[in-house]
């Protein structure tokens, strides 16, 4: 067995020949391309981003780039960051070359945000190296899908995988990345930018970011196969990064760093206690396989065995209240034919009828619970859910029905998971689904009275409708200072969190993420400034803020932990402001897209005239209130546009401007500046009526 002495040596050889190579590929690329061919990543406003936060020089071109260098006596954290910023600069430089690098994109990033505060992705997972037999491997990835891990792959790993016929990809939360163990540069890249984007730290912020790292972020490794001078060292890295490796070899363990699993224990369990990553299980009676790694799945037309829904049956989902005694939990009926193996390529007229009670139940409930009816579905491979109510769509394909799975699978899944995930005001659950056309046409009619309800009770829930507004805190984890407060008109910035979710949410935990906040005295009305909402910001944020307020961009706007779905900003030259979402690839006229623009406001900082805001909150009528409402929008990206059009014109015909829709300038109008406010002028843009927004 190698020493600890020797596993250092090792790693200090593996280091020097890294930082040779590193060396030596700028040189080449500096020769091929010129010293000032552009180096870095793309969708990253963040350059190189280890070299970003670990050292103080910006790289935009070949020559800003200082030579890499590895003292003689380089202590372990040295080794470990030699390594790491050379196997980055190896990959930007392939990157930047046109060849093909698995760099992740800032908006993947802020998109994971909320499943890695929410727990639905409880932590990260590093697959390294080359297994001896591809089905241990094989039977870990399936392992960390089940529990949700999102799992990096480098090495041979990559290959015994796809060999093997699992499905790789951000889709199936097993994303490769390189083929061999300098991809591990790029899964750092995506923890370092964790705190870049959440945890508002900076350029250069060398001890900050490691502190973060350490705290906040879970990845923990696994390697496969004998240790060589390149693993050793990339072990170093890891482990500067607060990654701990379980390996299959016997090697020495050194506490929270390097950990053996020799004794025929499984890996995966050691590896996530080791980072003190707790999984959840939810275990679901089904034939085939069942997990949140499942959720972003597709089934394509080849693979496609029974369609319901999608404009060609008749379908719906509907989740109800009922009283106790009327339930019998666990009570799954079909009423027409479940489908079976020999269902190939049908459609199917389909209806699920969910009837939950619980003491603790409230009417209001059941919509939250509904909602999540699309998470949980998707979990099962081979299932894929679109829409909700009765423009729900689902896809089964022929594997999963091959393998046994039935439209009561579906009674089965929302069963376990409301119990799980709802168990502290759910107590009994019962389903009835209806595949025969005449029935689920009758059923759809009832639902949809219960829906018109259900919208007409939402329309009425206005902010002044309320006692009390709550918090969500869930994005502490990663944005420690940041606050969101919820009310029933603005919805948290990552869309996911509305009031009644996060008064079920405070009634499943009292002590969880979502807290009731009590207005107090208003101060201001039009801003939405609440001496109760204030004192509450203050302590949440821990004494960073003196409060906020709900319906103002200027004046102490809330702040944005990372994972907004559009960024709102002040143009000021347009007097107006200008969002753009996540999604949206276009560039702003001001010249910056989304990322750069998101890049500005992160970190849980509160920024007048910056701000993260759920897509909804746009069309909602407390929008920008102290700042003259949706009048101020002066542009927005054209498909953004279209998703909220009805909204927008109801909002602006509301104040006094029906045809406000067509003056709000997207990219197909407008190039840059100049433009927008030639624009403004062409349309008699309101903002040109209204006063100076500071
Ligand atoms: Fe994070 Fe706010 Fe969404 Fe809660 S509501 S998850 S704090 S963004
Ligand atoms: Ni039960
Ligand atoms: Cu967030």
């Amino acid at each position: 067995m190698l020493s600890v002495e020797q596993l250092i040596e090792l790693a200090r050889q593996g280091a020097s020949a890294l930082v040779e190579a590193g060396n030596k590929a700028l040189q080449d690329y500096k020769s091929s391309k010129g010293d000032s061919a552009p180096l870095g990543f793309a969708e990253t406003i963040y350059e190189l981003p280890c070299h970003f936060v670990m050292t103080n020089t910006p790289v935009k071109t070949a020559s800003d780039m200082p030579m890499l260098t590895l003292p003689a006596n380089a202590d372990l954290p040295t080794i470990g960051e030699s390594t790491l910023l050379s196997a980055e600069l190896l990959l930007a430089i392939a990157h930047s070359s046109g060849q093909d690098v698995a760099h992740i994109p800032d908006k993947v990033i802020r998109e994971l945000g909320y499943k890695l505060v929410d727990g639905t992705i409880p932590g990260v997972l590093l697959l390294l190296g080359k297994a001896d037999d591809p089905l241990i491997l094989v039977d870990t990835a399936r392992d960390a899908q089940a529990r949700g891990l999102l799992a990096f792959l480098c090495g041979p790993v990559v290959r015994q995988l796809q060999d093997a016929g699992v499905e790789l990809g951000l889709d199936t939360m097993l994303v490769p990345l390189h083929e061999t163990l300098l991809g591990t540069a790029l899964a750092a890249s995506v923890a370092v930018r964790a705190g870049l984007i959440f945890g508002g730290v900076g350029r250069g912020e060398r001890a900050r970011i490691l502190h973060y790292l350490a705290e906040r972020v879970n990845v923990t490794a696994i390697h496969f196969g004998d240790p060589d001078a390149t693993t050793a060292a990339v072990a170093t890295a890891a482990w500067l990064l607060s990654i701990p490796v379980v390996v299959d070899r016997d090697l020495p363990a050194i506490e929270h760093k390097l950990i053996p699993a020799v004794k025929g224990e499984k890996l995966l369990p050691l590896a996530c206690e080791a980072r003190g990553i707790k999984t959840r299980i939810t275990q679901v009676d089904i034939p085939i396989p069942f997990g949140s790694a499942f959720e972003g799945e597709r089934v394509r037309k080849p693979e496609l065995a029974v369609e319901t829904g999608n404009n060609l049956t008749p379908s719906f989902e509907i989740l109800t209240m009922a009283s106790l005694e009327e339930l019998e939990d666990g009570r799954i009926t079909i009423h027409g034919d479940d489908i079976n193996g020999e269902s190939i390529g049908i459609n199917l007229p389909f209806g699920i009828v969910i009837r939950v009670g619980g003491n603790k139940m409230q009417e209001d409930f059941a919509t939250v619970i509904e909602r999540r009816l699309h998470d949980w579905f998707n979990r099962a491979m081979g299932v894929m859910h679109i829409g909700q109510r009765d423009v729900d769509w689902l896809r089964i394909s022929r594997d999963a029905l091959r393998a046994g799975f039935q439209l009561r699978h579906l009674g089965s899944i929302a069963h376990a998971c409301i119990h799980a995930d709802f168990g502290a005001i759910v107590d009994r659950v019962q389903v009835d689904i209806y595949t025969n056309e005449a029935e689920v046409l009758q059923q759809r009619e009832k639902a949809r009275r219960i829906y018109r309800i259900r919208d007409e009770r939402l329309a009425g829930l206005t902010d002044e409708a309320v006692d009390v507004f709550y918090s969500c805190l869930l994005c502490q984890s990663f944005a420690p200072n940041h606050v969101c407060i919820v009310t029933p008109e603005r919805m948290g910035l990552c869309g996911s969190v509305s009031w009644l979710d996060a008064r079920a949410s405070h009634e499943l935990s009292p002590t969880g993420a979502c807290s009731p906040v009590e207005r107090g005295t208003m101060l201001d009305e039009i801003k939405g400034d609440f001496t109760g909402v204030n004192e509450y910001v203050h302590m949440a944020s821990h004494g960073a803020l003196e409060g906020c307020t709900l319906y103002s961009l200027m004046d102490r706007p809330m702040t944005s932990c990372g994972c907004f779905e559009v960024v709102m900003v002040l143009a000021p030259e347009a007097n107006g402001v200008v969002v753009v979402g996540r999604d949206d690839t276009v560039d702003t006229p001001m010249g910056m897209g989304f990322s750069t623009l998101a890049g500005t406001v992160g970190g849980g900082s509160q920024v007048p005239g910056f701000m993260g805001i759920g897509k909804r909150y746009i069309i909602s009528r407390k929008f920008l209130r102290a700042e003259d409402g949706i009048l101020r929008l002066v542009w927005m990206p054209a498909a953004l546009k279209a998703t909220l059009q009805e909204g927008i014109i109801a909002r602006a015909a509301e104040l006094g401007e029906p045809d406000f829709l067509t003056k709000i300038a997207t990219e197909e109008d407008v190039q840059d500046l100049d433009g927008l406010l030639a624009w403004l002028e062409k349309v008699k843009h309101p903002v040109l009526q209204l006063k100076p927004m500071f």
